[in-house]
């Protein structure tokens, strides 16, 4: 069977119809939705300006699956450049592996269990309302701050540290196809990417970018971009890039051997009408057809990427502007025999990180630094002469910006919580990891610190972590030496870090 007859195509005037809908949004003053200048349009020169400006692209469950940190298939030219430009982090980690925990321990510059963000409920201005955000540091600082997309997982949370956040497109395209009735589907195609809320979440930059540039105003724009998060929709042209064939198979499909039965599991991907059906197993053709959708949803992801660096080129903010590329987490694509995040495994936990610093960053240069989500806040900071608050967990990276190969952290820190239901009669637990440059363990402890179960992978010889081997006897004294690192927690790693 062909697989694009299987692909549940999304029609034409359905799109067309949320586009209306859209536009009558427009005119009803509550989401506008601008066109990018025209390519041809010549900005004036940008005013001089001594503060950098920040660009900070966040991408929505992105793996580091792209051509600049060596997969085989993807088409990523944008990013692939925009790497080759500054620096490529290849072991960078988030504190947690999902949306809000992840994306308020990077705005906040605080872990998960120091915000207490371990799920999708609470935001940060509940959570945490005293907490300094990124964009507060930079607004008091005099920047003018823009976000578009999705940023927090809350869209409205932190709307005192932004000087203008335009509503989430991806829920008013959302509402709005419910609205209609359309049923949800897990993955398919559009026409074509105009009327797609990512697109015109990035034309928001787009129109943005030019009056920053003739005001000479610092700025801190950070734009959320949704895919390849589920529903893996994205336009033809991107699909077109691949064929199944060539679409890498799932790492350690088995499973892994000798995990604890918690410490993976799989939500989400079961959350959509052509999915439901088939769980817990899903079989080939739809796993086949979800990882070619996660694919193309990757260089669509990359396209606007693309837009986004023609757009700060061409009004001459290239040089006084830095780069933030960041993936809020992992995903498992039927790899461990499981689907979405929600672990610390290494393919949840690892993303990619680029940073192109002007006058900081060698174009093309690459680090193995281990470097955590909580390092982003610190770094932008010193980058940009401000002076961070005192209570942040993270360590600025701009040491390594500047010796890619200087000695740097011992160890990245990773968490998730398993509720008592899954855990066999053990309770609550959490998964505590500790993530080296040779092993990543995880101590899984009860509330009060006791611990229960443990993982330990050894990525060098078993890079896809397909074996636990904590209780072999030839892994004793690294067990005992990370569990003691675990035990220790972020504080003494980072205070090891020569400066
Ligand atoms: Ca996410």
């Amino acid at each position: 069977m062909s697989m694009s007859g299987l692909l549940p195509l999304l029609r034409s005037t359905s799109l067309a119809t949320v586009g209306l809908a859209l536009a009558a949004c427009t005119l009803t003053g509550t989401a506008a939705a601008p066109t990018p200048a025209a390519a041809t349009e010549q900005a004036p020169a940008p005013k001089a300006n001594s503060k950098p400006n920040v660009l900070f692209i966040m991408i929505d469950d992105l793996r580091p699956d792209l051509g600049i940190y060596g997969h085989p298939t993807a088409q990523t030219p944008n990013i692939d450049a925009l790497g080759k430009s500054g620096m490529v982090f290849e072991n960078a980690f988030v504190s947690q592996a999902v949306c809000a925990p992840s994306r308020a321990a990077l705005m906040t510059g605080l872990r998960p269990d120091t915000t207490g963000i371990q799920d999708l409920q609470t935001p940060v201005d509940k959570a945490v309302p005293d907490a300094v955000t990124l964009t507060d540091l930079f607004k008091r600082a005099g920047y003018g701050t823009y976000g578009y997309g999705k940023i927090y997982h809350h869209t409205d949370d932190n709307a005192d540290g932004w000087t203008d956040r335009k509503p989430d497109m991806e829920k008013v395209f959302q509402r709005q196809k419910r609205k209609e009735g359309q049923e949800k589907v897990a993955v398919g195609r559009a026409a074509n990417g105009d009327e797609l809320p990512d697109t015109i979440n990035v034309n928001y930059a787009l129109d943005q970018l030019p009056k920053l540039a003739k005001s000479g105003e610092p700025f801190f724009m950070a734009v959320g971009i949704h895919r390849p998060h589920l529903p893996f929709i994205s336009p033809n042209k991107d699909w077109d890039r691949y064929t199944p064939a060539r679409v890498p198979a799932p790492i350690n499909p088995e499973g892994q051997k000798g995990a604890p039965p918690w410490a993976l599991v799989a939500y989400e991907v079961w959350n959509y009408p052509d999915t439901k059906s088939f769980q817990p197993d899903m079989p080939k053709d739809k796993a086949d057809e979800l990882r070619w959708g996660y694919l193309a949803a990757v260089s669509y992801a990359d396209d606007l990427v693309g837009d986004l660096m023609t757009a700060l080129k061409r009004n001459g903010l290239d040089d006084n502007t830095i780069v933030v590329l960041w993936g809020d987490h992992g995903f498992k694509l039927g790899d461990h025999a499981k689907w979405s995040k929600h672990s610390t495994a290494n393919i949840d936990i690892q993303i990619p990180l680029i940073i192109r610093a002007p006058s900081e960053t060698r174009a093309g240069s690459r680090t193995k630094a281990l470097v955590e989500t909580v390092d982003i806040y610190p770094t932008l900071a010193e980058l940009a002469g401000l002076s961070a608050p005192a209570n942040l967990e993270g360590l600025s990276m701009v040491p390594v910006l500047e010796q890619p190969g200087r000695a740097w952290k011992q160890a990245a820190f990773a968490q998730y919580g398993r509720s008592g239901g899954l855990t066999e009669g053990n309770g609550a637990l959490t998964g505590y990891t500790v993530r080296t440059d040779r092993y990543r363990y995880t101590g899984w402890v009860t509330a009060t610190g006791k611990l229960v179960r443990a993982e330990l992978y050894d990525l060098q010889k078993d890079p896809t972590e397909s074996v636990n081997r904590v209780s072999d006897a030839a892994y004793k004294s690294a067990a005992v030496e990370l569990e003691a690192i675990r035990k220790g927690g972020w504080k003494p790693v980072r205070e090891r870090v020569a400066r």
